[in-house]
């Protein structure tokens, strides 16, 4: 499947105004500032379809694209940004937690890293609270444009062992030079 005809179609700020569950769904999560809406744009070969910013918490609510008649992306607002009023990332938590539990139609969240840093915390309670929750879950080290070819692979290695992940089951990818772009696309359309 290519991922070319796509839309806006809203921003979710609560559970009520999510859309009915009828397409698969494919979420895009990570930490603030690691480039999410960047890889999405990638992907759609659309480089102003989601807001990039240089300033972290760029991306607020659950936002929904749909791709032809056939799936939804949904981006969502990254954790781990410390400006952010408590209140607000509690909310954010709560409702991005709520989504991904009940979510029937969500078939695969892609968990996205950048590969210049180590393992965090958050990364990896994610992955491993999707993995208990038996949410499809696709690791992505992003901006590997920044590392050279040696320091890529001992990067993505040392943060497989981080968080447990077989290198078969993950991609290293970026949104500059568009590696992995491939590679992408063929495994999100055998789990949409
Ligand atoms: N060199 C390089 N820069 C990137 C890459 N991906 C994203 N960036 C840059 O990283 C910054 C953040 O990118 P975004 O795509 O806005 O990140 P995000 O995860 O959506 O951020 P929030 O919405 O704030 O959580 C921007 O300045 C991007 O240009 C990449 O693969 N390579
Ligand atoms: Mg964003």
């Amino acid at each position: 499947m290519k991922f070319v005809d796509i839309s806006f179609l809203l921003s979710v700020h609560s559970l009520k105004q999510l859309p009915p569950e009828t397409l698969p769904e494919i979420a895009f999560a990570g930490r603030s500032n690691v480039g999410k809406s960047s890889l999405i744009n990638t992907l759609v070969g659309r480089k102003g379809l989601v807001k990039v910013s240089g300033r972290p918490g760029k991306t607020q609510g659950l936002n929904f694209f749909q791709i032809a008649d056939e799936a939804y992306f949904v981006d969502l607002p990254g954790y781990g940004f410390a400006k952010v009023a408590r209140s607000m990332q509690d909310n954010w938590q709560h409702l991005i937690t709520r989504y991904l539990e009940l979510r029937s139609t969500l078939c695969c969240v892609v968990v996205i890293m950048d590969i210049r840093h180590g393992a965090k915390i958050q990364d990896t309670q994610l992955i491993s609270w999707l993995k208990q929750n038996n949410i499809n879950c696709l690791p992505v080290y992003t901006k590997a444009d920044k590392l050279s070819g040696n320091k890529k692979q001992k990067h993505a290695i040392a943060l497989d062992a981080g968080h447990t992940i077989d290198p078969s089951q993950r991609i290293i990818f970026s949104a500059k030079n568009g590696l992995g772009k491939e590679e992408l696309e063929r495994t999100l359309a055998s789990f949409a």
